[in-house]
Formats: C-alpha cells, sequence, structure tokens
C-alpha cells in the first residue's frame, strides 16, 4: 500500500491563529490524515509552527521577550491549543530548528552548485523612522494590479499576486505608517526562478490534473505572468543563516533567508525532528528522497498557494536531486465572520484558545468540516453554528444514542438484546447505509469535506428514520421481539457511527465506542459490507450509556457569544 504523507501550511507564530485559519489548513489536514490511518494506510502528518522573519521578531519585541525564547513559548502555546483540537500530527515542529537549518542550507548549497543562485547588490528600503530596513511585508501601498490599497510588498491579499516593494504606489513604513523611506544598497541572494519556468510548468502539466481549481488557477495566473527571480535573504537577526562556507561574506554581514524559503523546507526538515526522536525505527529521507511511493498532499489556505505550486517546487527542482514533490494540492477560500474578514490584527472573529474555553473540540470540528470553505468562502455566524450543532449533533447523533440505549436499558437491561431475525425494514436500511457508507468514503477520499460531513449526516439521519418507523416503544406493547431486533440494529447503529465518525468526531466516536463492552481497539473502519450485516454488536454484549454526547446551544447561550465576540464584524 502507498505511504501518505500528508502537511498543512505551517501556522506563523506570532499569535493565537482563529478559526479561519485552522479550517483551511491542519483541521481538513487532521480528518484526511485520520481516515487515511483508520483506512489501513500508513500516514504522516506533519506541521511545525512557521518562526522566522520580522513578524516573529516584532511580536517578540512587543511581548519584551528575546525572540528565541518568545517563539519557544508561542510554539507551546499552539502546540496545546491543537492538541485540544485533537490534531493528529505525527509531528508539530518548529522551523526554527536544526534540522530545518541544516537541510535549509543544503538546500540553498546545491542550488547555488547548479547554478540558479546570483548574488546581488539591490537597493533597499530603509525606514530612518524605524532605524530598520524594511522586509517587503513591512511595507504597504496600493497594489498597481488591483488597486488594493492595503497591499503588503510582498503580495497583494487582494488578487494574491506576488510583488515586489517597488511596485507599490504610494508605499509607506507598516511598522510606523512613515512614508520617508529611503533606499540604501544592500547584497543578497536571488532564486533564479526565471530559468526554472519551463521546468516547473512542466511539472505541473503532469502534477495537476486531478487538483481543484482554486490550486490550479492560482498556479497557472502565476506562471503565467512568468516567474521572477527573488530575493531568498534578509538582513534580520533571527533566521537560518546564510552558510558560511558558500557565502562567506553575506554570512559575515550577518544575513539570513528569507522566512518563504525556509518555511516549506520545514516541512522535510520536521520529519527530521520526528525521525530523531526516535532515531533507531524511523527513517526521515525515505519519506521524502526518493520516496516514489510516497503520495504526498498538502493544504492550505488560498493566498499560501503560490508559494507551494510554483516557488517551493521550483526550489526543489533546482537542487537537481530528487526530492518529493506535491502530489496533491489541496487550498481552501476564506471562512468569514458574519460575511468580513476574521483579523489576527484587529482581533476579530473567533480565535482557536477561546473556541476551546467555550465548547469541546467535536464542536467545532464538525461545525468547520460542514461549512468548510471549498468552492466558495464561507461565512461564520453564532445563528448557523448553534443551528448545526443543535440539529444535526444534539439531536440527529447525540439524541439518537442516548435514547436508543436508555429505552433498551429500561426494557432488557444491560445487554444488547437479540430479538427476532431482520426483515424488510433492516434490509432496506442496510441498503440505505451501505450506499451512504460509499459515499462518505468516495468523498472524504477525494478530500471533499462538505460532501463527507453530508453523507455523515444522512447516515446519522437514516438511524433516526428507522427508529422512527419501528416505534420499538410501541412495538414493545405487543412484540418483545420485534422491539428488541430494532434496538439491536439501532445499536449496531451506534457503533458503526462510532467507528466512522471519527475522523470528524474523535472525542465522540471514543465515547460511542466505550459504551459497548466488546469494542474491539483494532477495529479501524467498518465496510458496507460489514455495516449491512448489523454484525458489529451481538446480542448479550454488555453496554453502557455514555454521558451526554453535545449538549444543545441554547438562547441564552447564543446571547452570551453575541455579547462577547459581536454578532456582526462591525460589532466586534
Ligand atoms: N506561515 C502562512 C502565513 O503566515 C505561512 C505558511 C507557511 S507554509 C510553508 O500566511
Ligand atoms: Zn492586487
Amino acid at each position: 500500500m502507498a505511504r501518505h504523507l500528508v502537511t498543512s501550511a505551517l501556522p506563523y507564530i506570532n499569535g493565537i491563529k482563529h478559526l479561519g485559519n485552522m479550517v483551511g489548513s491542519m483541521l481538513p489536514a487532521d480528518v484526511y490524515s485520520r481516515y487515511l490511518r483508520q483506512r489501513g494506510h500508513e500516514v504522516l502528518y506533519i506541521c511545525a509552527t512557521d518562526e522566522h522573519g520580522t513578524p516573529a521578531e516584532l511580536a517578540a519585541a512587543d511581548a519584551g521577550l528575546p525572540v528565541a525564547e518568545f517563539c519557544e513559548q508561542q510554539h507551546r502555546v499552539q502546540a496545546e491549543i491543537y492538541r485540544g483540537f485533537q490534531l493528529s500530527f505525527d509531528h508539530f515542529g518548529r522551523s526554527s530548528s536544526e534540522q530545518n537549518k541544516e537541510i535549509t542550507q543544503h538546500f540553498a548549497r546545491k542550488l547555488h552548485e547548479h547554478g540558479f543562485i546570483e548574488q546581488k547588490s539591490i537597493r533597499q528600503v530603509y525606514s530612518a523612522a524605524d532605524g530598520r530596513f524594511l522586509p517587503d511585508r513591512y511595507i504597504i501601498g496600493t497594489c498597481p494590479h488591483c488597486g488594493y490599497e492595503k497591499a503588503r510588498g510582498d503580495q497583494c491579499e487582494n488578487c494574491t499576486r506576488v510583488l515586489d516593494p517597488t511596485d507599490l504606489i504610494e508605499p509607506r513604513s507598516a511598522i510606523s505608517g512613515s512614508t520617508e523611506l529611503e533606499v540604501r544598497e544592500t547584497k543578497h541572494l536571488f532564486l533564479t526562478q526565471s530559468k526554472l519556468t519551463d521546468e516547473v510548468e512542466r511539472w505541473l502539466d503532469s502534477a495537476s490534473a486531478e487538483w481543484p481549481n482554486l490550486s490550479s488557477s492560482i498556479a497557472r495566473k502565476w506562471l503565467t505572468e512568468g516567474l521572477r527571480d527573488r530575493s531568498i535573504t534578509r538582513d534580520l537577526d533571527w533566521g537560518i543563516p546564510v552558510p558560511a562556507d558558500t557565502w562567506p561574506e553575506l554570512a559575515a554581514e550577518g544575513k539570513v533567508f528569507y522566512v518563504w524559503f525556509d518555511a516549506p523546507i520545514e516541512y522535510i526538515g520536521a520529519t527530521k525532528e520526528w525521525a530523531d526522536q526516535a532515531p533507531q525505527d524511523r527513517d526521515w529521507k525515505s519519506w521524502w528522497y526518493e520516496a516514489d511511493d510516497v503520495t504526498y498532499t498538502e493544504f492550505m489556505a488560498k493566498d499560501n498557494v503560490p508559494f507551494h505550486t510554483v516557488m517551493f517546487p521550483a526550489t526543489e527542482l533546482g537542487t537537481r536531486e530528487p526530492w518529493k514533490m506535491v502530489d496533491f494540492v489541496q487550498s481552501f477560500n476564506w471562512l468569514t465572520y458574519y460575511g468580513g474578514k476574521f483579523s489576527t490584527s484587529d482581533q476579530r472573529g473567533i480565535f482557536t484558545n477561546q473556541a476551546l474555553e467555550l465548547l469541546p473540540a467535536d464542536y467545532w470540528r464538525y461545525f468547520l468540516i460542514a461549512n468548510a470553505p471549498e468552492s466558495d468562502d464561507a461565512s461564520f455566524s453564532w445563528e448557523l453554528f448553534a443551528s448545526v450543532v443543535n440539529k444535526d449533533l444534539a439531536d440527529t447523533l447525540g439524541n439518537f444514542v442516548n435514547r436508543v440505549l436508555s429505552f433498551s436499558r429500561k426494557r432488557f437491561g444491560d445487554q444488547v438484546p437479540a430479538g427476532s431475525a431482520a426483515g424488510e425494514p433492516e434490509q432496506r436500511l442496510a441498503a440505505e447505509i451501505g450506499g451512504l457508507i460509499e459515499d462518505y468514503q468516495t468523498h472524504l477520499e477525494a478530500k471533499q469535506f462538505r460532501k463527507a460531513a453530508q453523507a455523515l449526516r444522512s447516515l446519522w439521519s437514516a438511524g433516526n428514520s428507522y427508529l422512527e418507523e419501528k416505534a420499538p416503544w410501541i412495538e414493545i406493547r405487543t412484540d418483545q421481539d420485534a422491539a428488541a431486533l430494532t434496538l439491536r440494529t439501532a445499536m449496531n447503529l451506534i457503533y458503526l457511527y462510532a467507528v466512522l465518525s471519527e475522523p470528524l468526531i474523535p472525542s465522540a466516536a471514543q465515547a460511542m465506542r466505550a459504551a459497548f463492552a466488546s469494542d474491539d481497539p483494532a477495529r479501524r473502519w467498518v465496510s458496507p459490507d460489514e455495516a449491512k450485516s448489523f454484525a458489529l454488536v451481538e446480542a448479550g454484549t454488555d453496554f453502557t450509556i455514555p454521558p451526554v454526547l453535545f449538549a444543545k446551544i441554547t438562547e441564552d447561550d447564543l446571547e452570551n457569544y453575541r455579547t462577547r465576540f459581536g454578532g456582526s464584524p462591525d460589532a466586534a
């Protein structure tokens, strides 16, 4: 069986992320990884904090901490939150690791060896008011392509085009707002991507056939405009140093690599971090080097697509070494907060730490996956959130589980009752759930998360319809065996839900499994055929009733959330 390498875009270190950030990268990557593992594949899910660059330096200065200390602390904070969301990383690394330094420097040397790095004197923007060179993203101005007024010097967030600071109209310092910018001469390394354009294009042609349109169209757009040589070093204190053996002069000047140069390489660096933790049985290189048996899937929001579909592939190709290239780029649009932007700088929307203070991870995981911004932006509102939680999780799933188990215990005690043999309603149910499981698998394999959530919800609904149709609380008055059959069938559904719901709602899934004494932890999945035989939970099995799986969100809760977070982007 193929091995699956999964990565999600590396969350930047400078602050706690909001839900919009998680739904476009880590969460779907986690659902996909969990699904693949459950289907018996070997999976390596890698993520890390992206720790270099000016924003980290500035955030550290704000916090009054040395930047290394700040990053260490923030890494721990983020890692803890992701654990809370049950993100099942095999490793959550740090781009500031020794491993990443080693591999990034190796990449740079190889690129140099093959003539893809040039040293040039450039004129760089210096801000007298700030007393420093301004890195690209700290110069803001009007985008020459689309007219967006807050475009950053490295990329326009509005039209996603990659920019140079000198492209900006009316540039100013993002730190102080000062327009007194002067240009000074300094030496930097450039990745001569222009020489790799044809190769990247050929690779993209062969690799991108199955990608979602969002990913391939952004990649195409960027390529059509032609690849410009990009500077890959910066005048900063914090970053991966340029190797002195290759560029002694620049190293002496204290140049470091540009954060976007070393960040994607950290996917590899973090894999080595993972292996170094248990060197005896982990081989990082086999996942990345001559790794033809590996299928590599990346998850990210759309603004990160150019870097992953063009720049990083160009970097890999230019080493002239057989590094694993991405097979599938899954990208996402934005999750908005009442139609407005989630914003870290304006503290608008819901941050991942706040979310976990309000409700357990499963509530968020399910809502976000069921409403993932796949083909379009999606909007978060408390009203929608409450209605999805109440309807799908509390009623359709939670209430079903509770009703079936409580009623059975009341009438038949603590063991799954036997009852009569399956009849026509059970056959119909079997056909229905068989088809739905097929759908669910297909959508998860295709990384169509909304559709997958829909199929799962339909599976839960099928149980409710069956229960309503059979009405064991009426059957029991005249025919104990008929009622027992209905309950045993329904309990088989509960166990089926327990196993199949795990990628989306791992805690509730675990609680449902634990209800049955016969649960075999080795069971990873239930095939349509197995499900149809209703023999997952046999008569006589001891069971318990799990605590309420999902509490309803009340009108009072809603009112509180709206007051605390603002019911609209303006109010927040
Ligand atoms: N850290 C995302 C961002 O800050 C960036 C992703 C890196 S993935 C290699 O926009
Ligand atoms: Zn623009």
